[in-house]
């Protein structure tokens, strides 16, 4: 496997689900993770879906975010294909708000997990990527504790924020 290849293949169903899954890869270009972007739909190119994810294993990625809408069987379709874990990101695409997308997502059958995130919750997406990466790799874990510690001060300066404009009143 060369350096090159992309750890995490994130793939989507269509490219209306982009402005959300693009929030992924913001988080995994952050931590300095490498991945591609695909654009397969398990019902409209089931071949390619098939392809990427009995290849996946082979081609060096290590774990699949998978976001798709509606009757979102993408995450479980590319799941079925491979033993790599396969993070499903159900988007918010349709009249039924994305409950329609989780309820596709994370209703698997027994024998093929897929690890399901909020509707449209990219972030944690990616973040879940790293943190099953990170279990192999030091660096990547400290960079995780670091930017945990990173979040705890956030909440520590908006505390003080909020009690200096409203202890005194
Ligand atoms: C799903 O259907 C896609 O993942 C997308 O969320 C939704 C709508 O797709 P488009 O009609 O916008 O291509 O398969």
């Amino acid at each position: 496997m060369s350096a090159s290849e992309p750890l995490v293949g994130i793939v989507m169903g269509s490219d209306s689900d982009l402005p959300i899954v693009a929030k992924a890869a913001e988080v995994l270009k952050k931590f300095g993770v490498s991945y591609s972007m695909n654009i397969i739909s398990a019902h409209r190119s089931p071949n390619k879906a098939h392809d990427f994810a009995s290849n996946a294993d082979k081609n060096g990625m290590k774990v699949l975010i998978c976001a798709a809408g509606k009757a979102a069987h993408l995450a479980g379709v590319m799941a079925a294909y491979t033993v790599l874990p396969v993070i499903g990101l159900p988007t918010k695409s349709s009249t039924l708000d994305g409950l329609d997308s989780l309820l596709s997502v994370v209703q698997m059958p027994n024998g093929i997990p897929v690890a399901t995130v909020a509707i449209d919750g990219a972030v944690n997406a990616a973040l879940l990527a790293i943190q099953i990466l990170a279990v192999g790799d030091s660096e990547l874990k400290e960079q995780l504790i670091q930017y945990k510690a990173d979040m705890a001060e956030e909440v520590e300066i908006k505390d003080a924020k909020l009690k200096k404009e409203f202890d005194n009143e």
